[in-house]
């Protein structure tokens, strides 16, 4: 073993002492204090040094008057320090915001701050610095201060304008709400915001579409599909449920002296049942006046030729001049959630009017679907013919367009029905197992429950903004009885309808996104360009309002605030009306589409203004059912 160098080991020990000898002149002292330190090894004097330049420090630090002065220098320090690093932090900002985003909203002010990161990841915000465009900073700045003016077509907010100067005027002094340990305070007058914005869609619908299907609020013009005032019908509950009596007043003028069904036009069997049937039912039921019945009563017998077909399963197109029905054009099918989406609206007025015809015929079509065989573990393909009554297209399944409120209608049904048709719920519960099953995955990296699709056994994580009337579905079902674990799936894909908002540039959500599931993926969500237009829908709204209501859980309501305040900022038009958009991705010119959907009246704002409404009698989900157009129909009475 080799003996250990002098660099092995540390010894204090000084050479010298203990040898007996002793020297009390200063000079020995001096001379011999440094021959020993020229004994030492470096390592050895450094240790030393360092000891004693510790001691030193510590000594100065814990004298108060020297710690206020070094605390200064270090502020300055931190701040040169920041200068240094500020290029790496600007290239790992957005990745560091990405994992830091939460998932719940923090207070306003923390979320405004965030906000800005949020509208730019990092593909463009650094594409904005690039061309000396719009900054995060400067995003954040105008929000406060002017509304952005985004396109070449100026959409400046003036309604919002009007709306932030009344609001700082009054101050609305919302009283403190307590929860959870939190005391909450309103900013903002938030139902009368969403009044605001009905009122502006309005205006629009008014000066230039009025009596017709929709606005195209950019050309100032209209569009037809039924010729019949689908927005106009679809928005008459609304108006009454917002109390915008005037507003109310004139459409219903409209539809005692303009309205008339006797029309040689083709509609389609669902969307004239959801929108007008549904539209002018919930109507009567909240105002009680039977112009509204004789007229749903019109429309809903027109629309029974539909269901003259070999296989009992409805045509998609009704002629309700003619009386006749038929399928489109280039296939004898009709979409499975078309068939299975107009029971409540049939039943309802066959209770009203005692007529038994409508319920039996759309009852029959369930019962069919009920025994068909090509489901796969409860859920159904997204086709059926009219002819064999049997599905097509088998082994694709989805929880989003062609399927989707085939599940609600299921759930909505039973509750409607008093929780007596147990076919229904089972059913139900069912497709949920295969949902569960087949379609419900997490992605990367945020681990966000999303429910894909299935292609002949092949999984795509692709959702449609459609599935999420989902969470509001599950948590209905969880209110009803049904298992708690439907609540808590609510939950969880409520969050990922929000975060398909949060993460678009604009805040808003695109119509189909693809989740991501490799590990290590930068985000969640990846829009294909085809997909990145949003059409003002309502199903995220939806299920806020269903969660808000059910948990009180206010984040649910900051969520759908911010929601508001998006489509007011990238799809309101300032002459009036708002308009459905291509590309969620750009804040900068997100592309109007010139429409303006009746179900944006119909269903987006009345969920909207539900949600911020602090009345839980205020169509209480233990007496009213809506229909999948957001219309309110009653749960039948027990002894029925
Ligand atoms: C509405 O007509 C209904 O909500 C329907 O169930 C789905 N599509 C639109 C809204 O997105």
């Amino acid at each position: 073993m080799n003996p250990p160098s002098r660099t092995d080991f540390v010894s204090l020990t000084l050479t010298g002492q203990g040898s007996g000898i002793y020297n009390n002149s200063k000079q020995w002292r001096r001379q011999s204090c440094w021959r020993k330190w020229k004994l030492l090894s470096r390592l050895q004097r450094n240790l030393i040094l360092f000891t004693v330049a510790l001691m030193l420090v510590c000594g100065i630090a814990t004298n108060p008057s020297v710690t206020e002065h070094f605390r200064g220098l270090a502020v300055v320090a931190k701040e040169e320090g920041d200068h240094a690093l500020k290029p790496v932090i600007h290239e790992v900002q957005p990745e560091l915001d990405k994992l830091n985003r939460p998932l719940v909203p923090e207070s306003p002010s923390e979320k405004q701050k965030r906000a800005a990161h949020k509208r730019g990841p990092p593909g463009l915000q650094n594409r904005l610095q690039k061309k000396g465009n719009v900054s995060d900073t400067q995003v954040e700045k105008e929000e406060g201060e002017k509304p952005l003016v985004n396109w070449r077509v100026a959409m400046i907010d003036q309604a919002t304008e009007r709306r932030t100067a009344k609001e700082a005027a009054n101050k609305v002094d919302v009283p403190e709400v307590e929860q959870e340990g939190h005391s909450h305070k309103e900013p903002v007058d938030r139902l009368e915001a969403v009044r605001d914005a009905f009122r502006h869609a309005w205006k629009g619908y008014k000066e230039f579409a009025w009596g017709k299907d929709e606005l195209r609020p950019m050309s100032k013009s209209y569009g037809e599909w039924f010729g019949l005032g689908l927005t106009l019908i679809d928005a008459l509950d609304t108006m009454w449920i917002l109390n915008l009596k005037k507003e109310f007043e004139e459409a219903k003028t409209w539809v005692s002296t303009e309205l008339s069904f006797d029309k040689d036009v083709d509609v389609n069997l669902f969307e004239s049942t959801i929108r007008i049937l549904g539209g002018l039912l919930s109507t009567y039921h909240l105002t009680g006046d039977t112009l509204f019945l004789d007229k749903a009563k019109d429309i809903g017998t027109r629309l029974m030729p539909a269901f003259n077909t070999p296989s009992k399963i409805p045509y998609s197109d009704v002629n309700i001049g003619k009386g006749t029905a038929h399928p489109p054009r280039w296939t004898s099918d009709s979409t499975v959630a078309e068939v299975t989406s107009i029971q409540l609206e049939f039943r309802e007025l066959s209770r009203l009017t005692q007529d038994t015809r409508y319920q039996a015929a759309v009852d029959e079509v369930m019962q069919k679907v009920h025994k068909l065989e090509g489901k796969q573990d409860g859920l159904v393909p997204m086709f059926i013919n009219t002819n064999s009554g049997q599905f097509t297209h088998l082994g694709m399944f989805t929880l989003g367009a062609r399927a989707d409120s085939y599940y609600e209608y299921l759930l909505k049904q039973w509750i409607q029905g008093g929780k007596k048709e147990t076919a229904l719920l089972e059913d139900y519960l069912q497709a949920l197992e295969g949902v569960k099953k087949n379609l419900l995955k997490k992605s990367s990296p945020n681990r966000l429950t999303f429910v894909g699709e299935l292609s002949h056994g092949r999984f795509s994580p692709k959702m449609d903004h459609l599935v999420c009337f989902l969470p509001g579905t599950l948590a209905l079902g969880a209110h009803h009885g049904l298992p708690a674990e439907h609540m808590e799936l609510a939950k969880q894909l409520m969050e990922t309808c929000f975060q398909m908002y949060a993460q678009m540039e604009t805040g808003l959500s695109p119509e189909i996104v693809h989740f991501n599931m490799h590990e290590g993926s930068i985000g969640d969500v990846d829009v294909k360009l085809a997909d990145r237009h949003n059409l003002l829908r309502p199903e995220t709204v939806e299920s806020l309002f269903y969660l808000y209501r059910f948990t009180k859980d206010r984040k649910y309501r900051d969520w759908g605030w911010e929601i508001l305040q998006n489509f007011n900022k990238y799809t309101k038009v300032s002459t009036g009306g708002y308009t459905s958009i291509n590309n969620v991705r750009d804040p900068e010119y997100p592309s109007p589409r010139d429409k303006m959907e009746s179900f944006f009246l119909g269903e987006t704002l009345k969920y909207f203004y539900l949600l911020f409404s602090d009345d839980p009698e205020l169509l209480s989900l233990d007496k009213y059912v809506f229909n999948t157009e957001a219309h309110p129909l009653p749960i039948w009475p027990t002894a029925q």
